[in-house]
């Protein structure tokens, strides 16, 4: 890996000098739970930059800018913005990841915000929200360490992606709490099925994000997603409400002290697949591959 051979590994110490130090210049983290409530009923888009997957391999021309999709997307009315900072399997970095932060700084101002003049400032087509705040900023990665969320914070991310299958479950709470407790952040908690579902709940996960793609196999199953809703469901924790364009939404809700959001991961390429996942009490979609391959990113997310 040539980055980490020209750059020395950071102590824990100089991350947490460095996190406080971004915090200082460029404000406060946004919480992720907070940003998908405040929109809802409203969908939260989630838009990924990604070079390439294992699934795939390369996605999107070798020159592209993480801080130029990042801002495109940002105009466009994403409210999340995630980054792949895996350097061998997606060709990301942390570099790519304080690049989207810097790039996408600036709150929404009144002009360039697509639906500022909507009923109390949330509009959007179709039920998607729009950004009205600077997007949050998600690092995506394997990460399963608390060096790792602090080498995140400390690069610009507002929130960071935990993987029920690829972190010990006693691990996961201890990162989970770390992230709250030190950062403020609301870490995004990854399931594949119903018995991963378990385990989040159980290590205090409030957002939960459903992996419509299998890791070993990298088959997609877009009704993982509606699946986990009705895991979700039938332990109690959702309830039904009318949103304001009189559609059937299901909110999830831990039945102690506030909601858990829902969130719908891989595979959707069209506003379709988004509206969806609405009815099924999903709060945020996540979309990568095919807003990077689109020449008009901007267009398919203001669908
Ligand atoms: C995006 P897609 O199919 O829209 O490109 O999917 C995202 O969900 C995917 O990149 C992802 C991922 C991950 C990547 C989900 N979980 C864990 C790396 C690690």
């Amino acid at each position: 890996d040539p980055q980490s051979s020209a750059r020395p590994a950071a102590s824990m110490d100089d991350l947490l000098e460095r996190a406080r130090r971004f915090h200082d210049l460029h404000g406060p983290l946004l919480n992720l739970r907070d940003v998908i409530i405040s929109e809802s009923p409203r969908m939260t888009l989630a838009a990924e930059f990604k070079r390439r997957s294992p699934s795939k391999g390369d996605i999107a021309p070798p020159d592209i800018r993480a801080g130029d999709q990042a801002r495109t997307y940002a105009e466009a009315g994403a409210s999340v913005i995630s980054v792949l900072t895996e350097g061998r399997w997606f060709g990301g970095s942390l570099d790519d990841l304080t690049e989207a932060r810097l790039a996408t700084a600036a709150e929404c101002d009144d002009d360039a915000c697509p639906t500022s003049s909507a009923p109390g400032g949330v509009g959007g087509v179709g039920g998607v929200s729009r950004r009205r705040r600077r997007p949050l900023i998600l690092r995506k990665d394997f990460v399963t360490s608390t060096y790792q969320i602090a080498e995140a914070v400390a690069h610009g991310a507002d929130s960071v992606l935990l993987i029920v299958a690829t972190t010990p479950s006693d691990v996961l709470g201890e990162l989970i709490t770390y992230a709250r407790v030190t950062f403020g952040m609301e870490p995004l908690v990854e399931v594949h099925a119903p018995v991963e579902l378990d385990v989040a709940l159980t290590a205090g996960a409030r957002v939960i994000g459903v992996n419509n793609r299998d890791l070993h196999t990298f088959r997609l199953d877009m009704g993982r997603t509606e699946m986990t809703a009705a895991a979700l469901a039938a332990k109690g924790l959702s309830y039904r409400h009318d949103d304001d364009d009189g559609a059937d939404v299901v909110v999830v809700d831990d039945g102690g002290d506030g909601r858990i959001c829902l969130c719908a991961l891989s595979g959707m390429s069209t506003m379709h697949d988004v509206h969806r996942y609405r009815t099924a009490g999903v709060g945020m979609c996540l979309i990568g591959e095919s807003l990077m391959r689109s020449t008009d990113p901007r267009s398919a997310i203001r669908g």
